[in-house]
């Protein structure tokens, strides 16, 4: 028998009816897709007898021949392979390969427009969910033709598996979530019984059954496996300069695959903030990836670098020229790490804080510099992509009670939130860096800080009390002409860590009157939204530690007195009423 090998995508797609029919059949088969080899483009487009002109997949290769045409392949396997003594392929009855040929057709007029749909361009992705729901709306074009095939199989069942009904359950098979295509609702199936029966009947026969239960079946891989064998792809492929064409069209499929397989098919693993993990090189997994207890460390470290790759992504895309395609990656790329940090911020913050500080570079958690990160441009992307990340843990605090949860994350992530609060520290804030970066920069600091407060024990939350406050003094110090540098979030960080700032009053407070007392040029908008702030930040500090304030009273009161010019007399009139109660 000749070796087969097939090529195509890690889908279901043109490709599983000829996946299946080897299957039923026993007949073995190389099953090549780009998570299996890494040089599967350059190999598709030396083997494809089409191309340069079109280099469509799936191709079959064997004895020194590259077919291609889905179709034509799986007639011609349905001729050679039989199940329990019949071809699946009918070679005797021609009326027999007319009700085939009548299934196949049908199912791809079922396929077609959901294809469509993967290769339209939309302006966002609201616009291709909707697409995709209007197709299965009670007038949809696949709504009509779901309804057929119900009908058909209703009027008869199969008694023996051919490639007609193997193909027109592969293509249904597509409508059921967990599937590639993420926008399809979950239910999108139910209302058809006869379709139902015929997924019971396929999906119970032994060999297919073994064959989706196997470590080997395309969809049944542990979701941890394919994670590690996605993230090289993402994280390698999206290499700056080279991005367009062929790379560009990955995101959106990789993109499709991690979301509805690994996000939402799968969920991600419970105990991933259990695991031991060491992001600052690349483990060799792949050895022992099959074994049961090296699946989390594998999802873990994976995640850290599935997040990582979709920053470097958003972030190498956003420094190109924008083509249709580009712009639809970018969206893409923005979406998934949006969705993968918020899934990891609520869930596993541990994992989550692992993603930012490799992402971020922080020393002894991340690889060396690599040669892609010598861009400046893509470097300051990044930066600015990942602190971006922090509105995941604002999300976080919006699904959470603000108590402290004993069970919680707590050491394991106070380490964590010190290393990042160091390095952002260090290297964003203490440089000279662009407005809104620094600004990104503390909304993230603020949103650690409240993270510290419910989330972390007391006793670990002081040392980030101790990095944040001197910068946030010596930012105010600095600050007057610079409001969005300013330590804007100095009000909300008082409020939330109460006297945890008591330590570290000498180095808050009188930056924070000395910017009060200087006289502005009266008239500047952005000296007036300073003082204001200023003024605010103040009357938080009153209103949690009055009673400490005592050696700074004078020159609040100086602070109060002052008349009602930049801050505005409601602002002065509350820290004067702090003031009298403190
Ligand atoms: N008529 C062809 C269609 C092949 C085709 O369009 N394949 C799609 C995937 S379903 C593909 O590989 N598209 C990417 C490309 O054309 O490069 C067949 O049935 O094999």
């Amino acid at each position: 028998m000749p070796e087969y090998e097939l090529l195509y995508w890690p889908v279901s797609g043109l490709a599983e009816p000829i996946r299946l029919s080897f299957v039923v059949a026993g007949i073995p088969f190389k099953d090549t897709t780009p998570l299996t080899d890494p040089e599967f483009n350059d190999r598709k487009l030396a083997l494809h007898p089409y191309a340069p002109d079109a280099a469509g997949l799936p191709i079959l290769v064997f004895d020194g021949k590259v077919c291609c045409q889905s179709r034509a392949i799986l007639r011609y396997i349905g001729r050679l392979a039989q199940h329990e003594g019949a071809f699946l392929y009918p070679t005797e009855d021609p009326l027999e390969q007319l009700l085939c040929d009548e299934l196949i057709d049908l199912s791809e007029d079922l396929r077609r427009p959901m294809s469509a749909t993967v290769t339209s361009q939309y302006k966002d992705a609201a616009e291709k969910e909707a697409a995709r729901h209007a197709l299965l709306a009670p007038d949809g074009e696949c709504t009509k033709f779901l309804k057929v095939l119900d009908k058909k199989f209703g009027e008869s069942f199969p008694t023996k598996l051919t490639i007609g009904n193997i193909y027109a359950w592969s293509i249904v098979t597509m409508f059921r979530q967990p599937t590639f295509i993420p926008e399809i609702p979950a239910d999108a199936l139910s209302p058809y019984e006869n379709l139902t029966k015929l997924h019971q009947w396929m999906s119970s026969l032994p060999a297919i059954k073994a064959y989706y239960e196997s470590s080997q079946g395309r969809d049944n891989y542990k979701p941890a496996l394919m994670l590690l064998l996605c993230v090289p792809r993402i994280d390698f492929t999206w290499n700056g300069p080279k991005l367009g064409g062929e790379n560009a069209r990955a995101l959106p499929w990789l993109g499709a695959f991690f979301r509805s397989s690994i996000l939402g098919g799968y969920g991600l693993p419970a105990d991933l903030d259990r695991e031991e993990v060491e992001t600052s090189s690349f483990p060799d997994f792949t050895a022992e990836a099959g074994e049961e207890e090296v699946v989390g460390a594998v999802a873990a470290f994976s995640l850290c670098h599935g997040a990582r790759a979709l920053c470097i992504a958003e972030a190498a895309l956003q420094g190109l020229e924008e083509s249709k395609e580009q712009v639809l990656c970018l969206q893409r790329a923005a979406e998934l790490r949006g969705l993968l940090l918020r899934s990891l911020a609520v869930n596993h913050p541990v994992t989550f804080f692992r993603s930012l500080a490799l992402t971020l570079g922080v020393k002894g958690m991340a690889p060396k510099a690599q040669p892609l990160m010598q861009s400046k441009e893509l470097m300051a992307n990044l930066v600015s992509t990942v602190l971006s990340g922090s509105s995941a843990l604002k999300v976080r605090r919006g699904l959470r009670s603000d108590e402290a949860d004993d069970e919680g994350p707590g050491e394991a992530c106070a380490a964590l939130c010190e290393s990042l609060v160091q390095h952002i520290s260090k290297k964003i804030l203490a440089g000279d860096g662009e407005d809104d970066v620094v600004a990104k920069a503390w909304t993230l600091l603020d949103d650690i800080c409240h993270f510290a407060k419910t989330d972390v024990p007391r006793t670990r939350s002081t040392p980030l009390v101790q990095m944040v406050l001197p910068q946030a003094g010596a930012r105010l110090a600095a600050a007057s002409g610079r409001l969005q540098a300013s330590g804007i979030e100095v009000e909300s960080l008082v409020t939330c860590l109460g006297r945890n700032v008591l330590e570290k009053l000498k180095d808050l407070v009188p930056p924070l009157l000395d910017l009060a007392l200087t006289r502005r040029q009266e008239g500047k908008q952005d000296a007036a939204a300073l003082e204001r702030l200023v003024l605010r930040a103040l009357g938080a500090l009153c209103r949690s530690l009055g009673p400490f304030l005592s050696p700074f009273l004078d020159r609040f009161l100086e602070v109060s007195c002052r008349g009602p010019k930049a801050g505005g007399p409601a602002v002065l009139q509350e820290l004067a009423g702090e003031l009298v109660k403190g």
